[in-house]
């Protein structure tokens, strides 16, 4: 770090205006903590630009000072990626990025600043008659440059894929202040490497995402949304199979409920309004166009009674549809209200789903007898959140201290050696540098470090972060 504290503080109150550099513990608090309080960080000073120049600006005079950045969004993310590590670090919150810049109905485009949550995002498509799919439990805070630096997924990625498949163009800045403007509305452009493909998934280790030019898609007349008993996994995948043979693409999502995740919704929540049906369970949602809109229903209804599922809740009005989706998108939340859990974010291929849960199941329960779990995800994308709580009565947060290592080795082990991925949509961040050091090859990882030393030669950009 070169000059003083003061001068650099002085410096970014000049370019943002003194009200948007943060300084004192109670300003500075929210950004210092993760959502899931794992991480609690320290830091110089939480500044704010208001636009694209003002963040170049501040990018290029705490480099000018030596001193770290971390890019901050909605701050839900869920591997400490944007949590400082110490007072010589500075957290560059994008909130105030928060403009529709414009929205192409003929071409189907939206270029937003990266501050605009993901919520809001949605709402400026619907109002022009078009969606904008990526959807989580956390749309309402997180914010598009954290979805697209965390490659976010979510619950309908069966169907649209996963925030890189809804970029079309970056605006970044980066490590050394530079603008690198890419904000094409382009759906084919092979001039070169891709290079924002780079920023997305990067965890804000290589530049700070600005804005994004983002696809847009025809918004679905039809929704059949359903929550219904499907006594095994490997049945799930069966009946996800036969509605794709039936309906096609149509199948938006497919999520797993497992008996232990309904269980923790029910402790957490007693008293709350969805339907109560055997475990497990598979919310699922398909959506279509058509002019007549009993032949989705009619199709769903053919493939669930084929498959002989007596036991279904099928959505009949909005608000029906609203309070299933409400039990999926709460689980997280049951979590943290039985005193938090330890969480996993695994993928395998589809096929080995059935067997990679009966497997890991049985050796956790086995070394913690007594854990509660909760299993559940986005089972049509292979992808799982298999979650260990605390045994009744026993203390979370010392639980957590204890095994918490030692269960992720344990369950990352089984998904990596079923050819699976150790994180499927929440990334490394702090959290799992170990796991990407155990389980990705050195020439992978040898690649990754060359090119954040081409980007970021002096590790000024999230460092501790990814690799
Ligand atoms: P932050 O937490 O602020 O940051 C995340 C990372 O991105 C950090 O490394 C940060 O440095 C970097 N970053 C943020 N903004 C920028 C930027 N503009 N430029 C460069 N780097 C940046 N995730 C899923 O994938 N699927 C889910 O279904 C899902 N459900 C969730 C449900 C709940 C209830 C919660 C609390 C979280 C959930 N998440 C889910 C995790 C989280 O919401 C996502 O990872 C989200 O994409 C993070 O966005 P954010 O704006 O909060 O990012
Ligand atoms: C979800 O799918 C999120 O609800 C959060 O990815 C998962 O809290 C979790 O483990
Ligand atoms: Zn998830």
């Amino acid at each position: 770090v070169t000059g003083s504290r003061a001068e650099l503080t002085a410096a970014l109150g000049a370019i943002v205006g003194p009200a948007d550099v943060l300084t004192t513990a109670a300003a500075c608090a929210p950004y210092l903590v993760d959502e899931r309080r794992l991480y609690q960080g320290r830091a110089l000073a939480v500044v704010r630009p208001g636009d694209t120049a003002e963040t170049a600006a501040v990018v290029a005079a705490c480099a000018a000072a030596g001193v770290a950045m971390v890019p901050q969004g909605g701050n839900t993310g869920y591997c400490g990626g944007a949590t400082p590590r110490g007072d010589d670090e500075v957290v560059v919150s994008l909130e105030r990025l928060d403009r529709v810049r414009a929205l192409d109905r003929v071409g189907a485009t939206i270029t937003v600043e990266a501050g605009v949550t993901l919520a809001a995002v949605q709402d400026a498509a619907a109002t022009a008659g078009l969606l904008f799919p990526l959807a989580m439990g956390s749309q309402a805070s997180c914010r598009i440059g954290g979805n697209l630096s965390t490659n976010a997924g979510g619950l309908a990625v069966l169907r649209y894929g996963m925030a890189r498949d809804l970029a079309l163009g970056l605006e970044v800045v980066l490590p050394d202040g530079r603008v690198l403007d890419r904000l094409r509305a382009l759906r084919k452009d092979n001039t070169g490497y891709d290079l924002k493909q780079l920023f997305i998934g990067a965890e804000g280790t290589l530049g700070i995402i600005t804005a994004a030019t983002l696809k847009l898609l025809p918004r679905p007349t039809q929704r059949v949304t359903f929550l219904a008993t499907v006594g095994t996994p490997a049945a799930a995948l069966e009946l996800l199979a036969r509605l794709r043979e039936t309906v096609g693409d149509h199948v938006t999502s497919f999520e797993y409920l497992a008996a232990d995740a309904l269980a923790r919704l029910d402790e957490a929540f007693p008293a709350a309004a969805w339907p109560r049906l055997a475990a497990p369970c598979v919310l699922a949602e398909c959506s279509g166009f058509g002019a007549d809109d009993t032949r989705l229903l009619e199709a769903v209804a053919a493939v669930l009674e084929d498959r002989g599922i007596a036991d279904a809740v099928v959505a009949t009005s909005e608000q029906q549809r609203q309070t299933l989706w409400r039990m999926r998108e709460q689980v997280p939340a049951a979590e943290r209200q039985l005193g938090g859990s330890v969480k996993h974010d695994v993928a395998v291929p589809l096929g080995e789903l059935p067997e990679f849960l009966d497997t890991v199941r049985a050796a956790v329960v086995a070394r913690w007898p007594g854990c509660r779990l909760s299993v559940y995800g986005h089972f049509g994308d292979g992808n799982v959140h298999f979650n260990v709580l605390a045994p009744p009565g026993a203390d979370a947060a010392t639980f957590r201290r204890d095994h918490a290592a030692a269960i992720g080795t344990l369950v990352h082990d089984l998904a990596e050696g079923a050819r699976g991925s150790f994180s499927a949509e929440h990334g490394v961040g702090q959290l799992k540098r170990a796991e990407l050091a155990r389980y990705r090859e050195g020439v992978e990882i040898e690649l990754m470090r060359t090119l954040k030393h081409a980007l970021d030669p002096r590790g000024l950009m999230n460092p501790g972060k990814l690799c």
